[in-house]
Formats: structure tokens, C-alpha cells, sequence
């Protein structure tokens, strides 16, 4: 592993040593735009790098295929023939079987015919990602001949939202749940000014897929408000380095801006200075930055300001932003993540889970088609373990985006292996409606139960999704994630979002290939079997090590780090495990609880509703059982409880061991070995604490024996 010394940065899943094959070539870039220049401009570097050659043409001359050139990229314009162009997507067809016609905005076609291959592709963006293509095919990609494939992302947009702040927060620093470093935008108050890194990281970005990024946390402080007004020029200069990587910037508003900056008596969104007030600043926006993406808004949640303050609702409150960004073809992404923080517990009858379902599914039908309803994946919070939340099933005429959580807030903050990907792709394949049905992520790209398109009320709607979000795990750590490790959740959000059916574990291959292998001079193999052993089940490992059958939330109240059972008991926050001397879990049952299982269509809420049918995995989230209650795994709970949790700090020490081998072979960079071994020593730490914990909390509550008679403090 190499760090690219004159930046600093580490070159994470694209060292310079992934483009030999390419780079040792003779290449043909072909076409005009912006992309095309970066796609020419990584091409140049590899070459300079490896002693191959690269020409550049704009308009086309000659047969692209004719063996002058090992590799070709070319633009397809409509109108302008390129001989031998033709030939390589001829033959394809769509899903449904009709011939394809085009290419798709961000996708491309490659093959391999007579010694050249090619990629092909309708526009500059679908060129760059062509190019990443094969990056990642390395040799393979010039080794035998391939008939044409069409590659097309499954969302349209794939975005990162940035929980960074300008200044720094007195409580949450510089990023809020961050747990690699600085902000690699923004410090002590202002922009960083030097952008490497940026750079870096859009390169990284679009080599994974992503094509959106908002620069800013959605709980919008004073200074970053300003943002969309006087500090404009920071976003611009944000935006002028992701652009040549086909990415936008989007900025995190608030929602009170009108009162904060604008001097108005309100932020009302019905009223008419309020909406051109809004409208002014959204021009401005676009004056400085015609590509920007659009608003983030978390409103009315966990102390956010919002539309209820003004007696109004969601809808109006996003719908008056997006007639603001209409002219401009830019998005509102208005989070559905509301739900009351100060609750008090000894009120039974509240359910945050409930809480985004019931605010927002009767809105449906009443956003504009500008308006992306961003959805948590799960009705909690980002836990280990949670079901699919509902409202993904309930907005059938609203375009929802499914947002996902890269930065490990709740599951080992950066200091624990665990990969999410997998978690990811269970979420995304789930089915809402049962088997024959759609899946999640079929919803995030504009499918709904029966398979036909989402649409919305003003008629401009139609097929297109919301796509999918994540909080980004980036900072200013040399490693980018804090833990190394942590970089392949980054890597895999990214391809995930352009292809949600992929095989997470395979995912995870290509993120190995791309990082380690090209710098490994031996045998690879090793180095491959070791990080498969450590990350492949590291998400279960850690749900094991955790809280446990779903029900969350065992965490130290404010930074979530480590065991406390009680820790949220007793507080505002709706976060609850009920654990008593008999039993534990939150019933949502409607037979007996707070009905939150009558959100889900069927067959899922008959499932959920039942103690017996209701996966192992969630079945404290759903139901309260008793310690004896008997799994469908066999176990009863309090057994179970003993089982993971002893089983998930042995898990820790055994990657540690894993790890500890590769020390001496010498397959990974000296610092970085070192770096993940502390790392470990803090994972086996934690999990041995969280055992102890978890383990002696329900040992005491329950005074069931642990049936192996081990050592339970
Ligand atoms: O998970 C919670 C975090 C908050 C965060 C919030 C949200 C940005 O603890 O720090 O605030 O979610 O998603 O808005």
C-alpha cells in the first residue's frame, strides 16, 4: 500500500499501480467535454507512469477498431459515425428484448473484439465510468475477447451527505459522528483552502460510483447557514473540484434561513415573501454554480427548525423549496427521519418507530416531483440490526431515496472491523411485498410494489427514483476512515447504489484487487483469504457482539461508543428495551402493543406480528419475551443472549490472530499493518466489554443459568 506522498493522501482503492494495464498501452480518447478531458487526463498519468501512449481526438477519424490502439474510449454521438463503433453495442438489447437504442446518461458498453477494447458511451459521464471499468478489470480487461456488456447504474442518484461542520460543534466537533479526523472540506470555521484532498476524494468517489455529495451536516448551525448566502463561494469552489469527476454538490439548508439571514418575521412556507425569498437565494445559487445538485432538509427533528412551527406540513414546507429549484432542474432531499426526541418514558404509547411512517405516508401524493423523500433504511436509527422501515412501502406516488449510514455510528465508530455491505444488500434485495414483488431497491429507483413507475400529483413525475444516500465515513485521517478497513464501506456503498444486486462479498474482492493486490509482488492469495476472514461476517460478529435479536440502542448515551444497557432507559430519546426480571424487547405488536407492525404491508406485518413467525433476528425489536422464550433457532432467549455474546468476543480476538499472520509476511505496508493491529486490540477490548456487560446485565435480571456454565461477572 502506498501513500501518494505529494499529496499526502492515501490512494485507498486507485494507487497508481491499478492503471499499469492500462497505463502500459496504447490508448484512443475519443470526444469532446469536460469528463472526457479527466478520462484523457487519468489515461495521460498511467502512460507517464507505465510507457504507454495515449491520443486524444475529438471528432471522429478513422475506424476506431482498426488495431492501432489497444483500448478505446469513445463517446457515441448521435448523428456522427464512428466506424467500428457501431459493431460493438450492435446485438445488445434491453431488459425486455428490444434492441438497444441508447446508451443511458451514465452507462456505457464494453468489449473486447480483434486485439481492441472498447467502451463506449452516450455521454462524458458513462466515458469516466467505462474508464474505472476497466481499472478494475486490470489485465483481464485486455486478456481475451469479451462480447459487448451494458453497464448502467440501477439509481440515479448516488449520493454522500457530509455530516461536516464549519466551525467546530462545542459538543460534536468538527463532524458529527465522525470518527476519522478533521473535515476534509472545512476547518475551525472556515473552507481548508488547500482542495488535494477533495480532489482525491472526488477521483475516489467516481471510481465507486457515486455522482452527489452535500458538503454540510443537515442540522445546520449558525455559521454553516450561511452557506447558501454570503459563504456561496466555498460551496462554488467545492463544486469546481468535484465537477470534472460527473459529481454535484448539494448543500444542507435551513429551513429557518429566510428569519436567520434574510431578516423576514417568518419562514412560514406559504407565505409570499418567504417563497421569494427563497427563490432569490436559489438563483444565486445557481448564478455561482449552474450544476448544483440541491437542498438537503432536515426539518422539524431533533431540534431542527421546520414547518410545524408555522401550523404547516412537510409537503408544504418541501414543496416551497422545490418551486424554488425548479427553474433550475435541482432536487430537494427532505428527510423523513421525525420523530419526537422529547418524549417521556413512561409513556407507552409513543413508538419512535411509528413516528416517520405516520408523519409522512399521508403525505403521499403531495410532494412535487422535485422533491426526493429521503427514508432511513430502517424506522429506528442506524442500529446494527433493524427491519426495513415501512415508509419505503407507503409512498407510492412520492419519489423516496433510502439512506444508509457509511460512518459507523452504531456499529464500532471506525475502531472495529465491520463490513456493511452485506447489511446493504440485505436491505436493498428485501421485499416489502413478499417474494413476487419488488425489492427496496427497485422502490429507491422509481419501481413500486406492483413493478410500475412512482409518479406525483403535478403529473412532471414519473419513473425516476430517489435513489440512495449514505453519510459519508470520510475525514482528514490519512487513511481517509480511521480504520483502513473502513475504507471498503466507502468503496462498497458506491458500487451497491450502482448495483444493488451485486454480491456484497464480491464487492469486497474488487475493493481488495483495487487496494492491496496491485502493490503485493508475491502471492496475493494470503493477504486475499485473511481480509475475506476478517470483514466477510464482521457485520454479523459485531450485531453478536451487541445489542441483542434487534432491539437496539445498549449504547453510552451522547457519543454511542461501547456497552450501557440502561443508558437510554430512562431518557427522552425513545429508545427503549424494556428488560425486566421476566423478559425483554419492545412489543409493536397491534394485538398488545403500539401497532407499529400494522405499517407493513403483507405478508411482513402477519410476520412481524407474530411471535413465532417474526425472524430471529428481530424479535425483540417486534415482540417482549420472556428469558425462556424458545427461538426458531432452538435457543431461548436468555441462552442466546449468552451464546452471541461469548461467540462475538472470540470472533475478535480470531481476526486479531488473522491479522497477527500477515504481520510477518510482509504483503501489507508496514504503518498500515500497525495501525489496524492497535485497532483490534481496541475491538477485542470493546467486545470482551460488551460480552461482560450484556451478559451479567440479563444474568442478573433473569437469573437464568448459562446452560455451558461459563464465567458471567
Ligand atoms: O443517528 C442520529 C445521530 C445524529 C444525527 C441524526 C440524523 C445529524 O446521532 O447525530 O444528526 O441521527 O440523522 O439527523
Amino acid at each position: 500500500m502506498t501513500t501518494d506522498q505529494s499529496a499526502e493522501v492515501h490512494a485507498a482503492w486507485l494507487p497508481p499501480e491499478a492503471f499499469r494495464a492500462i497505463g502500459s498501452r496504447r490508448t484512443l480518447v475519443h470526444g469532446a467535454g469536460l469528463l472526457v478531458g479527466t478520462v484523457h487526463q487519468e489515461v495521460e498519468q498511467a502512460c507517464a507512469r507505465f510507457g504507454g501512449t495515449v491520443r486524444r481526438q475529438e471528432e471522429a477519424a478513422g475506424d476506431i477498431c482498426d488495431g492501432t490502439f489497444d483500448l478505446v474510449l469513445a463517446l457515441s454521438a448521435p448523428g456522427r459515425s464512428t466506424p467500428g463503433a457501431e459493431a460493438v453495442s450492435a446485438g445488445l438489447r434491453e431488459e425486455d428484448g428490444r434492441p438497444l437504442e441508447a446508451i443511458g446518461d451514465e452507462g456505457f458498453v464494453l468489449a473486447r473484439e480483434g486485439g481492441v477494447t472498447v467502451v463506449l458511451a452516450d455521454t462524458p459521464a458513462g466515458l469516466l465510468y467505462g474508464l474505472f471499468q476497466v481499472v478494475r478489470l486490470g489485465e483481464s480487461a485486455f486478456d481475451r475477447d469479451r462480447a459487448a456488456e451494458l453497464h448502467r447504474p440501477a439509481v440515479r442518484r448516488r449520493m454522500l451527505d457530509h455530516w461536516d461542520n464549519i466551525d467546530v460543534h462545542p459538543v460534536m466537533g468538527q463532524v458529527e459522528r465522525g470518527y476519522s479526523g478533521g473535515s476534509i472540506f472545512w476547518r475551525d470555521g472556515g473552507p481548508r483552502g488547500d482542495l488535494t484532498r477533495v480532489r482525491a476524494y472526488a477521483r475516489l468517489l467516481s471510481a465507486s460510483g457515486v455522482n452527489a455529495v452535500a458538503v454540510n451536516n443537515v442540522n445546520v448551525h449558525a455559521t454553516e447557514t450561511r452557506l447558501l448566502t454570503d459563504r456561496l463561494g466555498d460551496v462554488a469552489d467545492l463544486a469546481e473540484v468535484f465537477r470534472p469527476y460527473g459529481i454535484r454538490v448539494h448543500l444542507s439548508v435551513n429551513f429557518a434561513s429566510p428569519v436567520v439571514l434574510g431578516g423576514l418575521p417568518t419562514a412560514d412556507p406559504l407565505d409570499e415573501g418567504v417563497r421569494a425569498w427563497w427563490a432569490e437565494a436559489a438563483g444565486r445559487v445557481y448564478e455561482a454554480i449552474p450544476d448544483f445538485g440541491g437542498f438537503v432538509v432536515k426539518a422539524d427533528s431533533e431540534g431542527q427548525p421546520g414547518p410545524f412551527t408555522y401550523g404547516r406540513s412537510h409537503a408544504d414546507g418541501a414543496n416551497m423549496l422545490a418551486e424554488a429549484l425548479r427553474p433550475f432542474d435541482g432536487v430537494v432531499n427532505w428527510r423523513a427521519f421525525v420523530y419526537n426526541h422529547q418524549q417521556d418514558w413512561r409513556d407507552r404509547s409513543t413508538d419512535r418507530a411509528r413516528a416517520a411512517f405516520d408523519h409522512f405516508a399521508p403525505l403521499d401524493g403531495e410532494f412535487h416531483s422535485n422533491v426526493i423523500v429521503q427514508v432511513k433504511h430502517g424506522p429506528m436509527d442506524f442500529q446494527v440490526r433493524e427491519p426495513v422501515s415501512p415508509v419505503i412501502t407507503a409512498m407510492p406516488a412520492t419519489r423516496l431515496a433510502v439512506e444508509f449510514q457509511v460512518t459507523q455510528e452504531y456499529t464500532g465508530q471506525q475502531r472495529h472491523v465491520c463490513y456493511l455491505g452485506p447489511m446493504w444488500s440485505e436491505v436493498l434485495g428485501f421485499r416489502p411485498w413478499g417474494p413476487d414483488a419488488a425489492t427496496v431497491a427497485a422502490v429507491a429507483a422509481g419501481g413500486s410494489a406492483d413493478g410500475t413507475a412512482g409518479g406525483s400529483p403535478d403529473g412532471t413525475g414519473g419513473a425516476e427514483g430517489g435513489g440512495l444516500v449514505a453519510v459519508s465515513n470520510v475525514g482528514d485521517d490519512p487513511y481517509w476512515t480511521g480504520h483502513p478497513l473502513a475504507q471498503a464501506n466507502l468503496y462498497a456503498f458506491g458500487r451497491l447504489a450502482w448495483a444493488p444486486q451485486a454480491d456484497p462479498l464480491a464487492v469486497l474482492d474488487e475493493w481488495i484487487d483495487l487496494t492491496f493486490v496491485p502493490l503485493v509482488s508475491g502471492d496475493p492469495e494470503p493477504l486475499r483469504r485473511t481480509l475475506h476472514a476478517m470483514m466477510d461476517g464482521s457485520w454479523h460478529s459485531y450485531e453478536r457482539c451487541s445489542a441483542p435479536l434487534g432491539v437496539g440502542f445498549m449504547v453510552r448515551p451522547g457519543h454511542h461508543y461501547g456497552p450501557d444497557v440502561d443508558g437510554y432507559e430512562y431518557t427522552p430519546w425513545g429508545t427503549y428495551h424494556f428488560a425486566d426480571r421476566d423478559g425483554v424487547g419492545v412489543d409493536r405488536t397491534r394485538a398488545s402493543g403500539t401497532g407499529f407492525t400494522g405499517q407493513y404491508p403483507q405478508p411482513w406485518s402477519e410476520v412481524y406480528e407474530s411471535p413465532e413467525r417474526c425472524p430471529d433476528e428481530l424479535l425483540l425489536f417486534f415482540h417482549h419475551v420472556p428469558y425462556g422464550h424458545v427461538l426458531q433457532s432452538g435457543s431461548t432467549v436468555a441462552q442466546h443472549i449468552y451464546d452471541t455474546h461469548f461467540a462475538g468476543a472470540e470472533e475478535a480476538s480470531e481476526s486479531r490472530r488473522h491479522w497477527e499472520k500477515l504481520g510477518a509476511s510482509g504483503l501489507v505496508e508496514p504503518m498500515l499493518y500497525a495501525r489496524v493491529l492497535e485497532l483490534l486490540d481496541e475491538q477485542v477490548r470493546s467486545a470482551e466489554e460488551w460480552r461482560d456487560q450484556i451478559n451479567a446485565y440479563f444474568h442478573r435480571k433473569s437469573g437464568v443459568p448459562d446452560a455451558l456454565g461459563r464465567l458471567i461477572p
